[in-house]
C-alpha cells in the first residue's frame, strides 16, 4: 500500500483522525494506496503554519521567490518518468499522455510564473492637478487552491504557482481521486528548500477537507476547478465572508465545422478534442455542429477513424484513451449513453464498457462514443458528461449554429473550423465563450486569459489574470 501524507508546516504528517480513505487505480479497479481523511482541524493547522510563513515569504524579494519555484520546476522535469506513472496510476490516463501533456505542464507552470514576476511593471497615472497616482499590489495573505481528478498536477500547479509567485501562502487540496502527484509534489517542494508553511497540501474530502478551506475566515481567496454544483456550494459558503473567488467549472463545448474548413485538419483535431484524456478535459468538443454540404462525409470518416481508437492499458506505448477516473464515474458516463438512446440518438459507434484480459479485466474503460439525431436542446446535449461521448448534429446557417452553440447553461470554450476569416471573426464575436480556438484545439499560450461565462465560471486564470486574482490593488496618490 502506497501511504499519502500531508504536507503541513514543512513536514510530511498523519491526519489528527489518523484514518485513511482507499485510493484507487482506475485501470484495474484496486485499492493501491492510502490517502489522509483530513479535517477541519488539519485545514486549520495548514492555516496556521500558513499564517506565520506569510510575512517572511510575502518579504522575499521576487527574485528569491523565482529562485526557489524554479527549482521546484527543474526537480519536476528530474522526475518526470515517476510523476507521470504516478499520474496515469491515479488517473487511468495514457501514461504517454501523462508524459508529454500533464508533467511538462505542472513544470511549465512553476516556470512561467517565476519568471513573469520578474517582468510585471505596476500602474501610474499622472493626474492634472500635480499629483500621481501609482498603482501597488501586494499578496492577499493565505489563500486556498483546490483542484480536480481531470489534470491532477496540472490544474493543481496552474494554481498554487501564481499564488507563490505573487508573495501568498498556501493551502491547498488536490481531488481525494487522484492525490499521488500532489504528494509527489511536496517532496520536490522540501527538496528546493521552499521555506516551512509556503506551501501546505491538506489530503481528503471535498466536503470536509474543501467546505472547511471554503468556511475558514483567515483563507481569503479561494481559487477552485472542478463540477459546477461544486462550485455554487463554495460561492455560497465563501461569498457572505466576501473572499475573493475564480472559479472555473464545467463546459459544453461546441466544436463547429464549416464546409470550407481544411477537413483532414479538422478530422484529425475534432477525433483528438473529443477523446484526449478519454474526454475528461473542460475544454473538449462534445457537441460537434458540422455543415450539412459535409455532414455526411465528415460522419463517416469520424466515426472509421473514432472506431479505430485504441483503448487499452494505460502504460501500453499504443493506447490512445485510457480508463475513465472511477468506477462512480464510469456508471454516470454509461447512464447518459443509456440516456442518449432514450432521447432518440442513434449510435454511430461505441457504447458499451470494455472489458480487458487480466490485471485490467476490473478497469473502468468505456468505448469512445458517436450519437447523431439528437435535438440541440435534449439533456444529452445540454449537460456535460464529461466522458468519451459526443453528439454529431448537422447545420445550415451560420445563425442556426450560433443559436444551438450557445443554447447551454456552459460557456467555457468553442472550436470552429473554417478558412473564412470574416465568418471566423463573425462567429468568434457571437459565441458565448471565454475561449475560441479557430482551426486548432488547445493551443494555450500561458500569458492569455483562460475561463468561461455563464455556468462556466467567474473570473480568469493564467498571465497577469492570474497574478492579479492573488494581489490586491492599492492605489497612492501622491501630491506634488
Ligand atoms: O468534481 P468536484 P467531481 C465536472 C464533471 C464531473 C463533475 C463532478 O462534470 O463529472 O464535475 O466531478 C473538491 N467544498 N468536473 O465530483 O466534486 C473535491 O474534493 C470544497 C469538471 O469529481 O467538483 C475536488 O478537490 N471543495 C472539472 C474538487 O472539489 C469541494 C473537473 C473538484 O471536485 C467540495 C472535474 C466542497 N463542498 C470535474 N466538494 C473541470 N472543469 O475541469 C468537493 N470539493
Amino acid at each position: 500500500m502506497e501511504r499519502i501524507l500531508n504536507y503541513i508546516n514543512g513536514e510530511l504528517i498523519e491526519p489528527h483522525s489518523k484514518e485513511y480513505l482507499e485510493n484507487i487505480e482506475p485501470a484495474k479497479g484496486l485499492v493501491y494506496g492510502e490517502i489522509p481523511n483530513s479535517s477541519a482541524l488539519d485545514v486549520a493547522d495548514a492555516v496556521v503554519a500558513a499564517e506565520e510563513a506569510f510575512h517572511g515569504w510575502a518579504n522575499t524579494t521576487r527574485k528569491e521567490r523565482s529562485s526557489v519555484m524554479l527549482k521546484i520546476a527543474d526537480l519536476i522535469d528530474r522526475n518526470l518518468e515517476k510523476l507521470a506513472l504516478a499520474e496515469s496510476k491515479d488517473n487511468g490516463k495514457p501514461l504517454k499522455l501523462a508524459r508529454q501533456v500533464d508533467i511538462p505542464r505542472a513544470s511549465a507552470n512553476f516556470r512561467f510564473f517565476a519568471t513573469a514576476i520578474l517582468h510585471e511593471s505596476s500602474e501610474l497615472h499622472e493626474s492634472d492637478e500635480e499629483a500621481i497616482n501609482m498603482t501597488l499590489r501586494s499578496p492577499i495573505g493565505v489563500v486556498g487552491c483546490i483542484s480536480p481528478w481531470n489534470l491532477p498536477l496540472y490544474l493543481f500547479t496552474w494554481k498554487i504557482a501564481p499564488a507563490l509567485a505573487a508573495g501568498n501562502t498556501v493551502v491547498a487540496k488536490p481531488s481525494e481521486i487522484t492525490p499521488m502527484t500532489a504528494f509527489l509534489l511536496s517532496a520536490l517542494c522540501m527538496e528546493a528548500g521552499l521555506p516551512k508553511g509556503v506551501l501546505n497540501i491538506v489530503h481528503g474530502l471535498g466536503p470536509q477537507v474543501g467546505q472547511a478551506m471554503s468556511e475558514h475566515p483567515k483563507i481569503k481567496a479561494i481559487s477552485f476547478t472542478g463540477g459546477t454544483q461544486t462550485g455554487k456550494q463554495i460561492a455560497a459558503t465563501a461569498a457572505p465572508m466576501f473572499k475573493k473567488l475564480s472559479l472555473e467549472l464545467g463546459g459544453k463545448n461546441p466544436n463547429i465545422i464549416f464546409a470550407d474548413c481544411d477537413f483532414e485538419k479538422a478530422l484529425k483535431t475534432t477525433v483528438h478534442s473529443s477523446f484526449a484524456n478519454q474526454g475528461q478535459i473542460c475544454l473538449c468538443g462534445s457537441r460537434i455542429f458540422v455543415e450539412r454540404a459535409i455532414y455526411e462525409q465528415f460522419r463517416d470518416q469520424f466515426v472509421e477513424q473514432v472506431s479505430k481508437l485504441r483503448v487499452g492499458d494505460p502504460k501500453d506505448e499504443s493506447t490512445q484513451v485510457g480508463a475513465v477516473v472511477s468506477s462512480a464515474h464510469m456508471a454516470k458516463i454509461l447512464d447518459y449513453i443509456d440516456l442518449a438512446k432514450e432521447e432518440g440518438g442513434k449510435l454511430l459507434c461505441g457504447g458499451e464498457r470494455v472489458v480487458l484480459d487480466g490485471e485490467h479485466a476490473n478497469g473502468y474503460f468505456i468505448q469512445p462514443t458517436v450519437f447523431e439525431g439528437l435535438a440541440f436542446d435534449c439533456r444529452t446535449n445540454q449537460e456535460e458528461i464529461f466522458g468519451p461521448v459526443v453528439t454529431l448534429t448537422p447545420f445550415d446557417n451560420q445563425e442556426e449554429v450560433i443559436q444551438m452553440a450557445n443554447s447551454t447553461a456552459y460557456g467555457l470554450s468553442a472550436t470552429i473550423w473554417t478558412s473564412n476569416l470574416h465568418q471566423a471573426t463573425r462567429m468568434s464575436k457571437a459565441l458565448q465563450a471565454g475561449i475560441v480556438w479557430v482551426n486548432t484545439w488547445l493551443y494555450r499560450d500561458l500569458r492569455t486569459p483562460f475561463g468561461g461565462m455563464k455556468n462556466s465560471g467567474m473570473g480568469r486564470e493564467g498571465g497577469w489574470d492570474a497574478l492579479g486574482f492573488f494581489t490586491e490593488k492599492k492605489n497612492v496618490c501622491i501630491k506634488l
